[in-house]
């Protein structure tokens, strides 16, 4: 079972596993009336497996083969996640609160049609449709650490374009200031939007945005792949945003509308506990969450989800290229 949360416990390294931050996490949504009580008690079984056992057979959602180059600039000398993790230990809510709902409630997802959009402060607003996705700029693959607001991590071969090509086909106006990013919001195929007990209370569409230097980063990018094949639903299909250097939540799945602005857009963690998910959200080793230790985390490899490796979490996620966006800023206060 999950350990219940006390907001007075301040977990420490030695004390902190991987199942009680997730459950904490789910926790406060719990404490809000999101999660029932069914949601919570099915959560460990889910969770431990990799894999629900389930003899029904079911439709599985078809990718196909990509065409990219490898940028070797980041070929990163650690093991990959294998794909069978990337693809069945999942956040993505809008599909449920375990981390194996979305492998399992997600195959049926369509993708095609999909319309994505540009526009708000720009000069020349776009539509992208299903085959542009993957045609309209060239398609590589960068090999990326992906770290978890809850202490875990992944190394994802991702297959994208980086997001500048796409502000540039755009023409940002010199107003614009931050870019704010929507997931689809489609309650008859997402069944954590039709119901917030699925879904956590989350108020959908799910929001995510960024600062347009940290858009224009050359780090940032959306992904149509992983692993060479286009995206399993329950990472983000057809199309997701991966800003390798801030906490997963930032890398906003399924969007459908990318928009220009002068103000800081919302974001779905910050708008439901802003104490514990700030706007910036980048990979802090030194700044805990107020419930729990991000000095380090679980490095997701092979082998059973509790017997992985902890490793020390590194600023930025390792990626210190960026660090002078943020020059002159107290990270501390900037969470
Ligand atoms: N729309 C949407 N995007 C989302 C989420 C979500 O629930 N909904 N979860 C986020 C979180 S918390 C993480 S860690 C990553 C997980 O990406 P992955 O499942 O592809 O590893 O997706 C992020 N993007
Ligand atoms: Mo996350």
């Amino acid at each position: 079972m999950p350990r219940l949360f006390n907001p007075s416990v301040k977990l420490t390294d030695n004390d902190v596993t991987d199942e009680s931050v997730y459950a904490q996490r789910r926790q406060l949504l719990k404490s809000m009336g999101f999660i029932g009580l069914g949601s919570l008690m099915s959560q460990p079984a889910s969770a431990f497996g990799w894999f629900t056992d389930d003899d029904e057979e079911k439709s599985v959602f078809q990718t196909r083969d990509l065409d990219y180059t490898r940028n070797k600039k980041f070929a990163i000398d650690e093991t990959l996640t294998p794909y069978d993790k990337v693809s069945s230990f999942n956040n993505f809510y809008e599909f449920g609160t375990d981390k194996g709902d979305p492998v399992e409630n997600a195959q049926g997802f369509n993708v095609d049609p999909w319309s994505l959009t540009i526009d708000g402060l720009v000069e020349q607003p776009l539509t992208l449709n299903y085959e542009d996705l993957y045609s309209k700029f060239a398609l590589e693959e960068r090999i990326y650490r992906m770290r978890c607001v809850e202490a875990w991590s992944m190394v994802i071969p991702w297959t994208g374009f980086q997001l500048s090509s796409l502000l540039a086909a755009a023409k940002p106006l010199s107003s614009a200031k931050y870019v704010a990013f929507q997931t689809l919001y489609d309650p008859k195929q997402m069944p954590g939007q039709k119901s917030r007990f699925v879904g956590g209370g989350i108020d959908y569409p799910y929001v995510e945005g960024l600062r347009i230097d940290e858009a224009a980063h050359p780090l940032t990018m959306l992904s149509v792949g992983v692993y060479g094949k286009t995206l399993p639903p329950q990472n983000g299909a057809p199309i997701r945003l991966v800003v390798p250097w801030k906490y997963g939540f930032k890398s906003i799945k399924s969007v459908v509308k990318i928009t220009l602005t002068d103000k800081e857009p919302p974001t779905t963690w910050k708008r439901l506990a802003h104490q514990e998910y700030g706007f910036y959200a980048n990979v802090n080793p030194a700044v805990d969450h107020p419930r729990w230790s991000q000095a380090s985390e679980r490095r997701i490899t092979t082998g059973g989800l509790f017997n992985q490796k902890r490793i020390p979490t590194l600023p930025f996620n390792g990626y210190e290229e960026v660090a002078s966006l943020y020059t002159g800023m107290d990270l501390t206060r900037n969470y």
